[in-house]
């Protein structure tokens, strides 16, 4: 149909993607082998049968166990580098991806050795893909706030490499607040600042990242919607929300594509974006995410048009450069 066919052609900025849930059950398979790591599956197809989640827990107990197959520079960069062939192939022309250092520091792999991996991929793929970047790195948040001011120093020699910082992980019981200090830091440091919020949590979290936190982004969002002052604050301040419809389906946030928020937060004039979260676990790309909420919500070309666009707009790039690609 016409709908698919200018979704595959325009081109797009994706702001919420996790470089770790791009892992593919191949190449989960591969690295497992080539790394001499037990994994406790016999086919990608097994892999696969097992994505079947109840909630956002549920998938991350699954997600950080997959991540333990990532060990050498050189699989940072050909995951990194698969990721981003497949972006190309959807017409993505910047990305804005996350990575968990504390999710490979942890296990004993050197953060230098995830950075140098994954931005070596990076910039082979702005030179032969024409793909521009920003590298964003977040904080666990089940973990403490002095864990996460250890990996601020950290990445401090680096800044340059990186260029913002998120929040991510187990949402409920680990509000914004617990994490005010080291995202001060983070700014004073010159770097972005983004957080999920919303997604899980109520709307409060999304109010204390936007307080306290002081994000320019907000990663999902949806339970902002049953806030009416928080809508009106949110469309106000012309805040992006990175929704991720597929991801909200597979972790039970909504229970039909149909019920995505994608469609009621243009209505409300809010700057929403679609983008895929953690693709190899949730069942699709950044024009996967696109084609299923067109499909659901019956979106017009107009508005297809304006979540590409609210994604250039509401990433890091410069004003100039985001205005070379709207
Ligand atoms: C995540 Cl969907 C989601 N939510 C929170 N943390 C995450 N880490 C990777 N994917
Ligand atoms: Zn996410």
């Amino acid at each position: 149909p016409a709908r698919d066919a200018l979704i595959a052609r325009l081109p797009k900025a994706e702001l919420h993607l996790h470089i770790e849930g791009s892992l593919e059950p191949e190449m989960l398979f591969a690295l497992a082998e080539r790394n001499g790591v037990a994994i406790p599956f016999a086919s990608a197809q097994e892999v696969r049968a097992a994505y079947a989640f109840s909630n956002l827990q549920d998938f991350l107990d699954i997600y950080y166990q997959g991540m333990g197959v990532l060990q050498t520079e050189q699989d940072f960069y050909d995951l990194t580098w698969a990721y981003l062939e497949r972006a190309a192939a959807d017409n993505v022309r910047h990305v804005e991806i996350f990575f968990d250092p504390q999710g490979h520091t942890e296990r004993g792999v050197a953060f230098e050795t995830v950075l140098d991996g994954i931005e070596r991929a990076l910039k082979d793929g702005e030179a032969q893909l024409g793909i521009s970047y920003r590298l964003i790195m977040c904080f666990l948040r089940h973990l403490s706030e002095d864990e996460a001011l250890s990996t601020l120093s950290e990445a401090a020699p680096h800044v340059g490499r990186i260029h913002g910082v998120g929040l991510d992980s187990s949402e409920v019981g680990h509000p914004p607040r617990k994490f005010e200090r080291v995202f001060a830091k983070a700014r004073e440091l010159g770097l972005h600042v983004t957080a999920h919020a919303g997604e899980e949590g109520p709307p409060a979290y999304v109010h204390e990242a936007l307080d306290l936190l002081k994000v320019e982004r907000i990663d999902h969002g949806n339970r902002a919607l049953e806030d009416p002052a928080l809508i009106a604050r949110l469309a106000d301040e012309g805040m992006t929300l990175t929704v991720c419809p597929l991801s909200n389906l597979r972790l039970c946030v909504i229970d039909a594509i149909g019920a995505s928020p994608v469609k009621r937060m243009l209505d409300l004039g809010l700057k929403v974006t679609v983008n895929a979260d953690d693709p190899a676990y949730f069942g699709g790309y950044v024009n996967d995410n696109f084609r299923a909420v067109a499909d659901a919500l019956d979106l017009t070309h107009a508005e297809i048009v304006t979540l590409a666009e609210n994604s250039f707009a509401g990433s890091f790039l410069a004003p100039a450069d985001k205005a070379r690609h709207i």
